[in-house]
């Protein structure tokens, strides 16, 4: 699959947008596909499947040593990988990111929160599940991911008690982080009906405009 968002050439073939390597199923990737289609960006797509080792070519490891996705490449050819990082950079300036100070570093918080006790559960569960249809030899690790997930789960189900987004009255970068794994949380064996406040936050997500969902064809 590529996504090509009016690509400008020159004369060599160049591309005068940047580039952003990914595979769109999964969530750190989505996380930066969301944010460029809600800001109306103009980019190049390149898929990369990390599941078939497609990220560990010496081509890719030269625009992200680490060997994962999503990374993006400026048309200066300077790099940026992280998805969290690649989607700051993406919305600097814009109203995915909040202007008060305290609300910027909460947004900031939310993100930390979401790849140290969300993406490490959730995501891990959904990978052992979705991708790799249960081996035993991780079940273990299965079971620890639905303990801890859970957690998390309920924790974000009280913070949304009170509140229609993370952080303030409108969708930030926190939001968008946190929505990429937990809309898909069930394909990773949670029970999201347990959590009334995230579902009506995902629904509040997919009602905004410009809103683009997770592609799962290719
Ligand atoms: N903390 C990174 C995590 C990126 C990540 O784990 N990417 C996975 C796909 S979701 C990957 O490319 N894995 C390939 C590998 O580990 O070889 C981020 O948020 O971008």
């Amino acid at each position: 699959m590529q996504i090509s968002r009016s690509v400008a050439r020159d004369f060599f073939g160049a591309a005068h947008i940047m580039k952003i390597y990914g595979h769109i199923k999964s969530g750190n990737c989505y996380k930066v596909y969301l944010t460029a289609e809600l800001l109306g960006l103009r980019y190049d797509w390149i898929t990369l499947d990390n599941s078939k080792g497609e990220t560990q070519t010496a081509k890719f490891l030269a625009i992200n040593p680490n060997g994962k996705v999503p990374a993006m490449v400026l048309p200066d050819g300077r790099r940026l990988a992280e998805s969290n990082a690649i989607i700051a950079f993406l919305a600097d300036g814009s109203h995915l990111i909040p202007q008060d100070r305290f609300e910027y570093a909460q947004m900031l918080q939310w993100m930390f929160f979401e790849q140290y006790s969300h993406e490490p559960y959730i995501a891990v569960a959904r990978f052992i599940q979705f991708y790799q249809n249960m081996p035993a030899e991780r079940q273990a690790e299965y079971d620890t991911c639905q303990i801890k997930g859970n957690a998390t789960l309920r924790l974000m189900d009280h913070h949304l008690s009170t509140r229609p987004y993370f952080v303030g009255t409108s969708m930030s970068l926190a939001d968008i982080a946190l929505f990429a794994y937990t809309h898909v949380a069930d394909q990773g064996g949670f029970d999201l009906s347990q959590f009334p406040h995230i579902q009506d936050w995902i629904k509040r997500i997919q009602a905004t405009p410009k809103f683009a969902p997770m592609l799962f064809d290719d």
